[in-house]
């Protein structure tokens, strides 16, 4: 059985991104969650934080586990055996930006990408809109896993943005 890596930001991890690695689980021995970077985005929260807070997340998940990412996703994923990509899609958006990553991916060393519709009942979520909801003093604790809404509320009084 393959062992399947969900990447992301993870800025922060949502319900919308646990669904997408528990799914990932009942077709994978093995899930890592690799928190990577995105060029095109400025984190709020540090990188560290951003494992600490997925460690959390799943750490219930038996056969689910954390690891940054430095460098090219694809490259990680060989040095850890990983053979498919996991990840979520929401809306046609999602897809026109995951589709050329996708195929750039596969470029690179034939890796595979599977996509999951997201599950309707976290389908509004994104890391981008919860960081939004939160600025304007919004509640945000049942789109994020426990102690995610103090991490991103503390990094935004400390002046993040
Ligand atoms: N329901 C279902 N899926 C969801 C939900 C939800 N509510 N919310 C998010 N998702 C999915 C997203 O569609 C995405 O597939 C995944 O979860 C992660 O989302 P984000 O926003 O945390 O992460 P992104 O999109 O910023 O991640 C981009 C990467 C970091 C994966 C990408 O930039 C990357 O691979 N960087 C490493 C460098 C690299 O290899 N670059 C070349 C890429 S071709």
């Amino acid at each position: 059985m393959p062992i399947a890596v969900c990447p992301g930001s993870f800025d922060p991890v949502t319900l919308g991104h646990l669904d997408v690695v528990r799914r990932a689980r009942a077709l994978a021995d093995e899930v890592v969650l690799a928190v990577a970077t995105n060029a095109g985005k400025r984190p709020l929260l540090d990188r560290e934080q951003r494992v600490a807070l997925a460690r959390d997340a799943v750490a219930h998940l038996p056969g689910v586990r954390v690891e940054p990412v430095d460098g090219l996703l694809v490259d990680f994923c060989a040095r850890i055996g990983a053979t498919v990509l996991v990840k979520g899609l929401r809306s046609g958006a999602d897809h026109d930006a995951e589709l050329p990553m996708a195929l750039m991916n596969r470029h690179l060393t034939g890796i595979e990408t599977v996509f999951l519709p997201a599950d309707p009942s976290v389908a509004h979520i994104a890391s981008s809109l919860v960081k939004d909801v939160a600025r304007h003093g919004g509640p945000i604790e049942d789109l994020v896993p426990p102690g995610v809404a103090e991490a991103v509320h503390a990094a935004l009084a400390a002046g993040g943005v």
